[in-house]
């Protein structure tokens, strides 16, 4: 019989489309989708959903029970942009989450978790380029200094309690399928649909912007490669740098224009520029390849290509 896996989070941008991943490969019955909200048609139809609110243990525990759960992959989460403007229910939502999966680990209730960390987790005196896996942090967001606690404790249970917790941070994604929600990043997403339907964007950040993204296909790749690879392999226990790509608003506008040449990009920054300002611009992601084999496939061109072809 094959393992019964929980995702929290799952209507979310990269929970939505995990929870469909998973479903295909291990079956509809054996994924139980859970959010504090109900999800779309079909990620209500293809397989069991819970109403979770991810800060409580006891409910939590017992869907765990329940459905026999062996993996949790921990979804939730309040993104940069929104927890600068409410830091407590951020740390709140995002640390006691955590705490909630791992000590389900540390009791042995369940026996693999993913938790996503985020190039957050960097700051303003982090190099700026080609930002190594180990390096100065000091995060300046409430939103990286609670996913850098996260990691300091995801690693801290796996030395002290052996649970088994793997990360990657992920870079901005970019999706056509579900719309993120309360990120810096978003605008590399909001900037197709606007293209298409406006001719034109106004951007939230600086043309000479770089910030490290993903492309959602290559995100999901690397989830449940990381959770596939052999445990000896994970030698990173807090999170891997992940990494694809890097790009500015001024070279995503280039890169629509090829295909829509009458496209037009605008600029007014607002305060999600200081916190982009405060994130590397390229990731140096070599520790994921050689311990468990990470390597991108889409660049900025692909991704203009794979977004324009399906919101057309
Ligand atoms: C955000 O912009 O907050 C997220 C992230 C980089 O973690 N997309």
């Amino acid at each position: 019989m094959s393992k019964s896996i929980l995702i929290i989070g799952a209507c979310g941008q990269i929970g939505s489309e995990l929870t469909h991943t998973l479903r295909e490969k291990y079956g509809g019955d054996k994924v139980v989708a859970s959010d504090i909200r109900e999800g779309d048609d079909h990620l209500m139809e293809s397989g069991p959903f819970e109403i979770l609110d991810a800060t409580d243990f006891d409910a939590l525990e017992e869907i765990v029970a329940y459905w026999e759960i062996e993996e949790v992959y921990l979804m939730a989460a309040m993104l940069s942009a929104t927890a600068e403007k409410f830091p407590m229910r951020a740390w709140n939502l995002n640390m006691n989450s955590l705490f909630n999966v791992l000590n389900l680990g540390k009791d042995k209730k369940i026996k693999k978790i993913f938790w996503p960390s985020s190039i957050a987790v960097f700051g303003p005196d982090t190099p700026k380029q080609n930002t190594p896996q180990h390096t100065i942090m000091q995060p300046s967001t409430v939103y990286g200094i609670s996913k850098q606690s996260g990691e300091r404790w995801c690693e801290y249970y796996h030395r002290k309690f052996g649970v088994d917790i793997r990360s990657v941070r992920y870079p901005g994604l970019i999706s056509w399928k579900t719309m993120p929600g309360g990120g810096t990043t978003d605008y590399a997403v909001e900037v197709y649909h606007q293209a298409l339907s406006n001719g034109k964007y106004s951007c939230f950040l600086k043309p000479d912007t770089e910030l490290p993204m993903m492309f959602m296909d290559d995100a999901i790749r690397a989830t449940l490669k990381i959770m596939e690879s052999d445990t000896g392999k994970i030698k990173v226990r807090s999170s891997y740098n992940l990494a694809a790509m890097s790009f500015t608003p001024a070279q995503v506008a280039k890169s629509i224009q090829k295909q829509l040449p009458d496209f037009k990009m605008e600029y007014a920054p607002d305060f999600r520029q200081a916190i982009a300002d405060s994130w590397p611009g390229s990731i140096d992601d070599s520790a994921a390849r050689d311990d468990w084999g990470w390597q991108a496939e889409f660049d900025l061109e692909k991704t203009t290509t794979e977004m324009l072809d399906h919101l057309k």
